[in-house]
């Protein structure tokens, strides 16, 4: 690879990306009118980690007996740029994907970040989220854990493990270490208690479920569960298992989207 020379002032070289290409400015980038139902959640988004936690806490909740839970799922195709017109970034102006809209409340109310949709959900329903105080933080704890946490697996180690165009050691060695080191924190947690925050089932373990679980069960990166030796990690595997079992967690996973096309201007 070519030496790099930092220059004084970064420049952004690709001014001629399409609709959806990275750019270092947020807004919208053209007007799109999205579809709106008759369920009170209008949910946008996309199969992916962030996006399945949502569609497994709406599942969560229906099997709990929420009624008020309906939601209608629309696909947002973040590989066309869908997350960058103007309905969507109305409701989410950071442009990625789950977007919330909680149309039961008036005016409306519009939830982004998948940490702070599960917890609206949890905190509106009373359900998943225990409600004496050391359950709770405990809870909170590792939500924003995983929050702050998965970017180095998502961005880091699956990027340089699985995207980037070629393969490369630093960035691979750094985040290899550091997601294995997040790893080994959920096994030696799930060695001690049946669910990350406790006794019971939580939307920390949603959230955490969705990457950590995942990748557990070798479902996000082709190759990855015998790169990071994943099988030393024996409660993870056993947790991720068994959430993976809950019908709530098969349905969310297995929901169909509808399309925003019909609608687009
Ligand atoms: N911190 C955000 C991350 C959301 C996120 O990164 N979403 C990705 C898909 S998993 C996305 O929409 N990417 C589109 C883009 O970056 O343009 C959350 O937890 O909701």
């Amino acid at each position: 690879m070519a030496k790099y020379e930092l220059p004084n002032v970064w420049q952004w070289e690709d001014e001629n990306s399409n609709r959806s290409g990275n750019r270092p400015t947020a807004g919208a980038r053209f007007e799109q009118t999205l579809p709106v139902g008759e369920a009170p959640f209008q949910l946008y988004s996309l199969g992916t980690p962030n996006g399945i936690k949502v569609t497994i806490m709406l599942e969560e909740l229906k099997a709990l007996g929420v009624e008020d839970a309906d939601y209608d799922v629309y696909l947002v195709h973040i590989g066309e740029g869908d997350q960058f017109g103007s309905d969507f970034v109305d409701i989410n102006p950071n442009s990625k994907i789950p977007a919330l809209v909680d149309q039961s409340q008036n005016p409306r109310v519009d939830i982004f970040e998948s940490g702070s949709i599960l917890l609206y959900l949890a905190e509106k329903f009373n359900k998943l989220i225990p409600a004496d105080i050391h359950g709770r933080t405990e809870t909170l704890n590792w939500l924003f854990w995983q929050i702050g946490s998965g970017p180095y697996v998502g961005g880091g180690f699956g990027h340089f493990f699985a995207y980037a165009p070629e393969p490369m050691k630093y960035p691979i060695d750094r985040f290899t270490m550091e997601t294995k080191r997040q790893l080994d924190l959920l096994d030696q947690t799930l060695a001690k208690r049946p669910y990350v925050a406790g006794d019971t089932y939580t939307i920390a373990d949603i959230a955490i479920w969705s990457w950590y679980g995942r990748l557990a069960l070798g479902d996000l990166y082709e190759g990855s569960d015998k790169f990071l030796n994943i099988k030393e990690y024996s409660n993870l595997i056993e947790w991720s298992e068994r959430i993976a079992d809950r019908p709530a967690v098969k349905k969310g996973l297995e929901v169909e989207y509808l399309s925003i096309d019909e609608e687009t201007d």
